[in-house]
């Protein structure tokens, strides 16, 4: 199969796998929620661009476990497996050779603050999975860093389309300490759900928590709800 071939069956695949999920899509909260929580101007789904007890800020903190991976760009591989179809295990020139998504987007993160208008370039997760063919009975994905964080996403969540594996941040190669040289950014839910340094990312059948979520963090996870903490 040739490049173009193969992109286009990405695409046909992206456009059925949007099917499949564009109903529970438009029922989650930060698209459907009609008295969500926040102050500011609405950004493009109608939500406040601050949510309930964040603040904006200009900086970009770093947080992390107390341990940045670095990963040489030949020795970096996305493993994509699970209850999938077509597991893949990517090399950086692989990943690069995937369609490539340029976005605009805001980062919320759970100690209060948020950074808003944030450029980014990556491989949407929805091509990744595109890509692997999830299986009909898949429901969450969890998502496994290089310095052993893990955390979870139910599939509506992380097949938005502004769900990105990134690389590049304002035009720059994205720093290591933000999670380069691949991270996972989730514009609609507080920034944890987002994996720095990932590394694989495993379709289930069942909800499984991540090491925040098993620590008491929410599992949901909503911003415009102050959906911080399970209960
Ligand atoms: N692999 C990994 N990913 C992670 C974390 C981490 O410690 N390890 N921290 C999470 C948390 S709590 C937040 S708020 C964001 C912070 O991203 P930043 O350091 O680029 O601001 O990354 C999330 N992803
Ligand atoms: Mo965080």
């Amino acid at each position: 199969m040739d490049e173009a071939d193969k992109l286009n069956r990405i695409i046909e695949s992206r456009m059925k796998l949007k099917a499949r999920f564009e109903e529970k899509i438009k029922l989650t909260p930060s698209v459907a929620d009609d008295s969500p929580k926040g102050s500011g101007k609405l950004n493009r789904h109608g939500m406040p661009s601050i949510p309930i007890g964040q603040t904006a800020t200009v900086k970009w903190p770093v947080l992390d476990l107390g341990y940045q991976p670095s990963i040489p760009l030949d020795k970096w591989r996305l493993t994509i497996d699970g209850a999938v179809d077509n597991p893949v295990r990517l090399s950086w020139n692989d990943f690069m050779a995937l369609p490539q998504t340029k976005d605009t987007s805001d980062f919320h993160c759970v100690t209060t603050w948020s950074k808003l208008d944030m450029h980014w370039k990556g491989v949407s997760l929805l091509d990744l999975a595109a890509l692997v063919h999830p299986k009909e009975t898949a429901t969450h994905v969890l998502c496994y860093g290089y310095d052993t964080y893990t955390t979870n996403l139910s599939l509506e969540e992380a097949l938005k389309p502004d769900v990105l594996l990134v690389h590049t941040f304002d035009g720059q190669p994205l720093q290591i300490e933000h999670g380069g040289p691949v991270r996972m950014i989730t514009p609609q839910l507080y920034a944890w759900k987002g994996s720095k340094w990932i590394k694989r990312i495993e379709f289930l059948t069942e909800n499984k928590l991540g090491f925040w979520e098993d620590r008491g963090y929410s599992n949901t996870a909503y911003p415009w709800r102050n959906d911080r903490y399970s209960d």
